[in-house]
């Protein structure tokens, strides 16, 4: 007792609060960084315009630009396996798909093994996750959870809030932002860091705009991609028997909300107004019917591709407009922070769960590991280590968030972890980074039919291997056919490059570990690869 008194007299106070902390990791550090971590769902790079393009001047997303401006835009950021809830297993885990177990949509999700947000829970962060997640089972690792069944629904979701089922009144994008802040404002524990995940349904399929933006881009129009009209020459079979042109695969009732479509038939639309009210309903037939009509009624004089360019029209704007919402929650958001004091000790992230077609290769959805869905959104802003206007454009991955997030909370990633922090790469104290990234996407048959592949890219090649129900190999020089309209696996130009990504494929495949690496077949594909 005397000692313990002699020695709290004599030890200044900052002194015995370090060593507290040390001996109790769950002690708070005043200075550890706050998390916001927001993703989109299937929101394509290029419908942001900090990263330019023609659709950003006619479709601008300031307030996510700021994040660009004001800290770093990633240009080649990427995703391992481009679709919905394996990204998501693989940012919780940081590990690859046949690491984590959740290979496709399809696959049960593991909640039992280790996640970032559980570290950061461990250790003294308060954790949330508002919005979708698209993982089956009670989400663990957060403090709070407000999560979309499943997909969701745009209007009038249901959300499973800390387990319990309750439906709410409204546009998705609008709840989850309100939500957010809600969270922010009020249940945040102010005495810890905080980590929130806010993750937005849009502009996932079918794209349903909130009523305030039903109209907007009414007056414009959209030039399609200038390989909108492909015709897949140049490519293997899986390029040529997808299904996900939005000329032939996208519906008239679904996806262009025709409740009748143009042959009179009716769609089964009408289904979709059993969630709205009234008003809802109401502002969405005044939005849409009217132009709908005018299309019909010229329908049967126009060529194929005059159809294929209405349909373009109609899909590009809906699409836009639910990121226009997904663009004003995050300004709403930012503002809070900036007026809450927040803002310097932030660490703000914005991506989607991976990219998406808006037109190129005449498709919509992702999957492929052609650079629009391959490649994600990146731009995130941390005054204290991030210079405004970073350009960063080495090979990250999805698989890099949880061991980044969690060195910027200053925690060491378990070594399980697959991928590599980026801390000292954005803030400019290394250029030393990875020369090679992996692939793998396994969700065939199902829709869309995007065959089964793997692959590696480097900054300037790309080696793809499509394994099931084809043995196919394709290779793109990104600098000469950066939209990757001719596979030159069997040009003898690229013999060597052809040699050399298929040595690095091997190497990268062992090095995360993928079992399927063992397999003979792979190893025969090789000999005959490099003995051509
Ligand atoms: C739904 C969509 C598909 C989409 C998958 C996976 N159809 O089935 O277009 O590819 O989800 O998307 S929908 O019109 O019913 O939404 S993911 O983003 O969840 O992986
Ligand atoms: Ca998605």
């Amino acid at each position: 007792m005397i000692k313990n008194l002699f020695i709290s007299f004599y030890i200044p106070t900052t002194l015995l609060i370090l060593i507290y902390g040390s001996c109790h990791p769950k002690v708070q550090k005043a200075t550890r960084p706050n998390i916001l971590y927001i993703m989109s769902d299937d929101h394509a790079f290029q419908a942001i315009s900090a990263y330019g393009g023609t659709l950003a001047k006619l479709a601008p997303t300031p307030n996510i630009d700021r994040l660009a401006k004001e800290g770093a835009l990633f240009t080649r950021a990427t995703v391992t396996n481009s679709i919905c809830a394996p990204s998501r297993a693989v940012l919780l885990t940081g590990k690859h798909s046949f690491i984590n177990g959740k290979v496709d949509n399809v696959q049960p999700f593991d909640w039992n093994q280790p996640n970032f947000p559980k570290i950061m829970q461990a250790n003294g962060y308060q954790t949330a996750m508002i919005g979708k997640i698209h993982l089956d089972g009670i989400p663990q690792g957060f403090d709070y959870s407000m999560v979309l069944p499943g997909q969701g629904h745009y209007y009038n979701p249901d959300f499973l809030i800390d387990g319990k089922l309750v439906r709410k009144q409204g546009h998705c994008t609008e709840i989850i932002t309100e939500t957010t802040l809600d969270w922010l404002k009020n249940k945040r524990d102010p005495n810890k860091p905080f980590c929130v995940l806010y993750h937005q349904k849009a502009p996932h399929r079918n794209w349903q705009p909130a009523p305030k933006y039903l109209n907007l881009y009414d007056d414009l129009t959209f030039d399609a991609p200038e390989n909108f009209f492909d015709n897949y020459e140049g490519r293997g079979r899986a390029a040529k028997e997808q299904e996900m042109q939005i000329h032939g695969h996208a519906m008239w009732g679904h996806d262009f909300k025709m409740v009748v479509d143009p042959k009179g038939d009716s769609t089964g639309f009408h289904n979709e107004f059993k969630r709205f009210n009234p008003k809802q309903k109401s502002d969405w037939l005044a939005a849409y019917e009217s132009e709908n009509e005018d299309f019909k009624a010229k329908y049967a004089k126009l060529s194929e591709n005059e159809i294929a360019l209405w349909k373009y029209n109609r899909y590009i704007k809906d699409y836009l407009r639910t990121i226009k919402s997904v663009d004003d929650g995050v300004g709403e958001v930012l503002d809070y922070l900036e007026k809450a004091g927040l803002a310097e000790n932030t660490i703000v992230v914005y991506t989607s769960d991976q990219g998406f077609y808006l037109g190129e290769h005449g498709w919509f959805d992702k999957r492929f590991m052609y650079e629009e869905s391959f490649r994600t959104p990146l731009l995130i802003r941390y005054p204290k280590e991030i210079k405004k206007g970073t350009t960063i454009k080495k090979l990250v991955q999805n698989l890099d968030f949880a061991p980044t997030l969690l060195d910027y909370a200053g925690i060491k990633a378990p070594k399980e972890m697959q991928g590599a922090s980026f801390r000292q790469l954005v803030s400019g104290q290394t250029t030393q980074w990875r020369d090679a990234v992996y692939y793998t996407y396994y969700e065939y048959p199902a829709v869309h039919m995007v065959k089964r592949h793997y692959g590696i890219s480097t900054e300037r090649y790309k080696l793809m291997h499509f394994y099931h129900d084809v043995d196919e190999w394709e290779l793109y020089d990104l600098q000469t056919d950066p939209k990757e309209m001719k596979n030159v696996y069997d040009d003898s130009k690229y013999k060597d490059i052809r040699t050399m990504m298929h040595k690095r494929l091997l190497e990268i495949r062992a090095e995360y570990r993928d079992s399927d690496a063992n397999d003979e077949r792979f190893k025969d594909a090789y000999l005959k690869a490099t003995t051509k």
